[in-house]
């Protein structure tokens, strides 16, 4: 049996751990939750016990805790993260802070859980639109050879946060929004995160230098283009891949039937593709459209989608200390 703890407890993702914990049953003794004073002394439910959400403090980890999920923002993660692994918690990251650092592995169960024990105390979690897009990747890699890669994303509203939501519900209402520069309702905006000086934003910075971390590519061409759109939860995403070799449809689509993690949902005669009211609530990643990109000489075209709250968050942290329970 484990201490667990979480840190930001009372956001959109804290409060999914907890779900994905208790749903996944995970050998947990005691469960810690940490959180802002503002939050401190809210009550939970967890297995029907009632816990107290504490106040973060750095004498939080002086304690008991074999693995804590941190979900409360860049800041926090960077002032914590080592102050609990100092204390000997293997730290499962979500937010961007650790990503990058050479020394802190960057996991997706799927794709590379051999890295999960090169961790010196802190494991990041990687952006939500990146987990969902490696995992298919991964396969396509393994069987064609990747040569570029140009993501388009679709990304749901929850992606923001509770505030993301709030943003969609006032713009249904036909009020101002907070969150974003301009209504979301009725809108794409390109924008998702700060703008860099070369004209990226940061959303797009992280998934090209993500993906190249997690399928150990440093050199790995990719472009990409965030959009957030009118969806409450469930990013989508557009993948076109340049390969090594010609792609075999009838053989990616029986490897990605028996991939764990990945459900094909690719039967256009009848409609089916994968939609994020499918994906909402369920911790697989929805693969289809599959087909060739004849514009280029071995091309591929595919649209993905997962639950980005929890495949693209909590339930990729919660496998990850699934892991580190089992070793
Ligand atoms: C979004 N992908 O949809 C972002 C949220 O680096 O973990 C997650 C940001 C991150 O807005």
């Amino acid at each position: 049996m484990y201490n667990i703890a979480i840190v930001g407890a009372s956001g959109l993702v804290g409060g999914t751990f907890l779900k994905v914990l208790e749903e996944r049953d995970l050998p947990i003794k005691n469960l810690y939750l940490f959180a802002s004073a503002r939050s401190a002394g809210k009550e939970v439910i967890f297995k029907g016990k009632t816990l107290v959400i504490e106040e973060l403090t750095e004498n939080s980890f002086d304690r008991e805790i074999d693995i804590a999920l941190f979900s409360a923002g860049g800041d926090i993660s960077k002032k914590f993260a080592p102050v609990a692994s100092e204390k000997g918690v293997i730290v499962v990251d979500n937010s961007s802070a650790w990503r990058m650092d050479e020394n802190v592995p960057l996991v997706v169960p799927e794709v590379n859980p051999e890295d999960i024990f090169k961790n010196n105390g802190i494991i990041a979690n990687p952006n939500c639109s990146t987990i969902q897009s490696v995992v298919p990747l991964k396969v396509i890699d393994e069987l064609y050879g990747i040569k570029r890669v140009v993501y388009s994303t679709y990304q749901a509203v929850s992606g923001s946060g509770i505030k993301g939501i709030e943003d969609l519900q006032r713009g249904l209402k036909g009020e101002e929004p907070k969150t974003y520069p301009h209504p979301i309702v009725n809108n794409c905006l390109p924008h998702i995160d700060s703008f860099l000086e070369n004209g990226y934003t940061k959303e797009e910075e992280k998934m090209i230098n993500e993906t190249r971390k997690i399928l150990n590519k440093k050199n790995l061409p990719i472009t990409a283009t965030c959009v957030r759109v009118p969806v409450l939860n469930g990013h989508s995403i557009s993948i076109n891949v340049e390969l090594e070799r010609e792609a075999n449809l009838e053989e990616l689509k029986a490897k990605f039937r028996e991939t764990k993690g990945i459900v094909l949902e690719d039967d256009v005669k009848n409609n089916r593709y994968p939609l994020a009211t499918e994906a909402n609530g369920t911790d697989e990643v929805y693969v289809g459209r599959l087909r060739k990109d004849f514009s280029i000489e071995k091309g591929l075209n595919l649209w993905v989608v997962a639950d980005n709250i929890r495949k693209g968050a909590a339930t990729n942290a919660v496998q990850i200390a699934e892991i580190l329970m089992k070793k």
